[in-house]
């Protein structure tokens, strides 16, 4: 029998995409902007390559199932040709005023056979009968269009009406700040009717009428514990990125994320695309924690996916499935703690149909699952399935496996908790003849559709190597089956180098170089990474101003913002150094505030090095600047000549310095 709540048949289809793109695009993306005001002319919008199908197939080779596109952002810019507004794509020069980004996308779709879905901007800051009944009729004639004049032969699998609201904005030149009460203003039983009139098995993010649930953070991760259960009216952190047992309704969670820091594309985070194993593991604690993942792409200046984006998350998936490649239980003995034959029986576990189950009687809420190899079987990745059909049931559980006669827990540092439709669990590689699951309890019977096992390869990516103000180094592979090996001489390093095994003292100027190898396969070995450590700044202050250390405290996000009355600082290091050179790292935040664009250093009373840090603004990563002669000295002024952005004040995040 069923254990309420469950999902309906939508939310199970759903649920069985488990991960899809997003595209945020429109007038911020020429712009540079975030959040549009609501008052950037519609002229603006220039996508001169525009190519909707570059982006279908870039997400179709990334594995991605379907795709989310913002048609109108908070600043009220329409993508599409709409009847009832002037601020749209209809204003911009491109394609003379014709062009139709809804259009176009869902045509690329249609072709290409991806699915749609469409994310509205509730908040509007360009309308100006925003905050006014008016505005709502507006808003759902435009969700009337979309679906009833642009979602022809397609069927749509999800609307996104977001929850964001600042208040302030332009509405039409008040140019002023307007709040209202999201639950009820936006009258979204209605627009819902509209979308599901039409679209029955589209799923509904936010508002007041949810199908799915946000999950509670914009970086890429569920709960590990993940009920797909919540009440549609509660707002807390904390039961969205754990949803909560007892309460009442299905609804399940979606991590939304982006590929880079912003959602919508800057040029100066090109450098800032996720790495593919922080990409790797996003997999991991969204879909491999019973959540959806909606990965999104900022669509770049000439209206393409950007090409170190795309690259990325090819890579990516192309690294999940081989993770994920082959199924080591699919031959294994299955034997289960309560074998109930016929259509429960424990063949269902690993006969690959997502639709059959082994079933534990009504009364039994526990049990375990012990497969046997026929040899020993090196694995490092667990895969449970709940058959979430009748509900979701299982509260915790754990995983023993047999080795040179005994039984051990597996090594993990994951909680083993939920599981729902799906979890994975990662581990470092074991030997295994024997692989036991034990549900230790759960809020029904047991109805498991699914269990694999795999063996990963490492992730051979550079390590990274770090440095903290106490000069204590750490190095990271990109997954925990990756063995460090580094040198600290300048020496390339091998698999004869020093095997790192927890972090080390380096408190001088040092060079790093490390290597990651394959725990499994010692063959393979990861590119050299390299990092040049010079003197430990921890030790120097900006004179005068406490908050000055920001900037040697080795961590790249915190800030120091120079004095409103001066655009220069003292610095005073600890003793003298001869100095060639130095370093400055801008702010690396979303804003990209104060970065400096003009400087002069000066020591002994002399200006030692002056000019631009060029293209900064567009590729704001560290600068190197090389003196023409050193200069022996523990104190240095340096000036910010020109900023650029917002703010007059100028940032710095980290200051170094390059000494003999
Ligand atoms: C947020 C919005 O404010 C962001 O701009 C972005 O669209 C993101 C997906 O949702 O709440």
């Amino acid at each position: 029998d069923a254990i309420h709540p469950i999902p309906t048949q939508q939310q199970i289809e759903w649920q069985k995409m488990e991960q899809y793109a997003f595209v945020h695009f429109g007038l911020n993306t020429f712009n540079d902007l975030e959040w549009g005001y609501g008052d950037t002319p519609a002229s603006t919008f220039d996508p001169v390559n525009l190519d909707a199908e570059q982006w279908v197939k870039t997400i179709q080779k990334a594995g991605l199932k379907g795709v989310i596109l913002t048609v109108k952002h908070h600043d009220g810019f329409n993508l599409w040709q709409s009847k009832h507004t002037e601020y749209s794509v209809k204003n911009s020069p491109w394609r003379g005023g014709k062009g139709d980004m809804v259009k176009e996308l869902i045509d690329a779709c249609k072709k290409n056979n991806l699915k749609i879905g469409l994310y509205l901007s509730p908040w509007d800051r360009n309308h100006s009968e925003y905050g006014n009944p008016e505005y709502v009729k507006y808003f759902q004639a435009q969700i009337s269009e979309l679906i009833n004049e642009y979602c022809k032969d397609i069927d749509l699998f999800e609307y996104w009406f977001d929850g964001a609201n600042g208040g302030d904005g332009y509405y039409g030149g008040a140019h002023e700040t307007r709040s209202i009460n999201s639950s009820t203003y936006y009258e979204y039983k209605e627009g819902v009717a509209i979308i599901h009139e039409k679209f029955p098995n589209a799923m509904i993010f936010g508002g007041t009428e949810p199908t799915i649930r946000w999950i509670g953070n914009e970086h890429g991760w569920a709960g590990e514990t993940n009920w797909a259960i919540m009440n549609k009216d509660r707002n807390s952190t904390r039961v969205f990125h754990h949803g909560n047992k007892d309460d009442k309704d299905w609804l399940p969670g979606e991590v939304d994320v982006s590929i880079r820091p912003g959602w919508f594309y800057h040029a100066r985070e090109d450098h800032q695309v996720r790495s593919l194993s922080n990409l790797v593991n996003i997999y991991y604690e969204s879909v491999g924690r019973n959540a959806n993942l909606l990965l999104n792409f900022p669509i770049s200046l000439n209206g393409t996916i950007h090409p170190i984006d795309s690259t990325r998350v090819i890579e990516w998936w192309k690294t999940i499935q081989s993770e994920l490649k082959t199924k080591l239980l699919k031959d294994a003995d299955v034997k289960v703690s309560e074998s109930r034959g016929g259509r429960f029986k424990e063949g269902k576990i690993t006969d690959g149909s997502w639709d059959s189950y082994w079933a534990t009687s009504d009364s039994i809420t526990n049990g375990d699952v012990t497969f046997t190899f026929n040899k020993p079987t090196q694995l490092n990745r667990l895969l449970l399935q709940e058959y979430i059909t009748l509900g979701q049931r299982v509260e915790s559980f754990s995983v023993d496996y047999f080795s040179d006669g005994k039984w051990c827990a597996i090594p993990t540092t994951d909680s083993l908790t939920t599981v729902g439709y799906k979890r994975i669990i990662r581990f470092k590689n074991i030997t295994a003849d024997k692989l036991r699951v034990n549900f230790i309890e759960s809020r029904g019977p047991l109805a498991i559709n699914n269990i694999e096992a795999f063996c990963a390869p490492a992730l051979m990516v550079e390590p990274t190597i770090t440095r903290n103000a106490d000069g204590i180094v750490t190095i990271k592979g990109g997954d925990t089956s990756s063995e460090i090996f580094y040198t600290s001489d300048g020496s390339n390093p091998t698999i004869n180098s020093n095997r790192y095994v927890k972090p080390l003292e380096f408190s001088s100027k040092v060079v790093i170089k490390a290597i990651a190898q394959d725990a499994a396969a010692t063959d393979r070995v990861s590119p050299v990474s390299t990092e040049n450590f010079d003197v430990l700044t921890s030790k120097f202050i900006v004179k005068g101003i406490s908050s000055g250390k920001a900037i040697f405290d080795s961590n790249k996000w915190s800030n120091f913002t120079f004095p409103t009355e001066k655009s220069e600082i003292v610095i005073k290091t600890d003793k003298k150094y001869d100095i060639t050179g130095f370093t400055y790292l801008p702010d690396q935040s979303r804003g990209g505030y104060g970065v400096i664009t003009f400087y002069e250093l000066w020591a002994n009373g002399k200006m030692v090095s002056s000019g631009e840090f060029s293209n900064i603004k567009a590729n704001p990563i560290e600068q190197i600047i090389t003196l023409s002669e050193s200069v022996n000295t523990d104190e240095l002024r340096f000036v910010a000549k020109a900023v650029v952005n917002r703010t007059g004040r100028a940032v710095v995040a980290e200051f170094g310095l390059i000494t003999k």
